[in-house]
């Protein structure tokens, strides 16, 4: 059975568990922190999660593990059939996590974790961050989903990811970025399935845990 290693508060971490869960793969988690053991490195090069381990072997990157599943148990597809339908799905997801994901993510530090991010980043990730958000907004559909009207990996990607991009630049800017888009109805419909459900609580859970480690 494919072990997902991680912990519920990473957004990468919680991608590739809705994609499990939503292709109804069988999978069991296991709790690892990113604490650069020489036991995770062996498995995930850069000491990063979430990673998976297979009969074959351990696979990290979340993108990539999303991509194996997919050929791996190709029952209940997270792409479209049609090769340039699909494509329009990676590009969604490539803007989402290389745009918009790791971008923010350079706030995270003084967003959610107590530390400081100098003026000089704030200028920079505001400008970049406006830019890439008004291209994003000309390939996001939010026609019920966001390619458009099946659910696929660019769904387990937004609702991860988007959330964290709205709090942080709410926590930084004192304005949510995304708040022209219709990011929230999107995330209220999503987060009303049940497999989020299921993410969302295991995710609280571990936010306590991840507190407390923390100190
Ligand atoms: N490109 C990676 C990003 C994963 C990532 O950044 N994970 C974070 C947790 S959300 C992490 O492991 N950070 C620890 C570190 O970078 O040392 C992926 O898609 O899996």
């Amino acid at each position: 059975m494919i072990k997902l290693c991680g912990f519920a508060v990473s957004n990468y971490y919680n991608k590739v568990k809705l994609a499990l869960l939503e292709k109804d793969i069988p999978f069991e988690e296991v709790l690892v922190w990113t604490d650069r053991s020489p036991d995770l490195l062996r498995k995930s090069p850069l000491g990063k999660v979430p990673y998976i381990e297979t009969e074959q072997g351990a696979l990290c990157e979340s993108q990539v593990i999303l991509d194996y599943l997919e050929q791996a148990y190709p029952e209940k597809p997270l792409l479209p059939t049609d090769a340039f339908a699909a494509a329009k799905v990676r590009e969604l997801i490539v803007f989402m996590e290389l745009h918009l994901e790791l971008l923010a993510r350079e706030l995270y530090p003084q967003a959610f974790f107590g530390g400081q991010v100098s003026d000089e980043v704030k200028t920079r990730v505001e400008k970049q961050l406006t830019r890439h958000i008004s291209a994003f907004s000309q390939l996001a559909k939010f026609e019920h989903f966001i390619a458009g009207d099946q659910f696929t990996m660019a769904d387990c990607v937004a609702v991860c990811h988007l959330p964290l991009i709205s709090l942080a630049t709410k926590a930084i800017y004192g304005r949510d970025f995304l708040a022209d888009l219709p990011v929230k109805d999107y995330l209220a419909r999503m987060n009303a399935r049940p497999h989020m459900q299921t993410v969302n609580a295991d995710r609280k859970v571990n936010q306590a845990l991840f507190a407390s480690k923390k100190k």
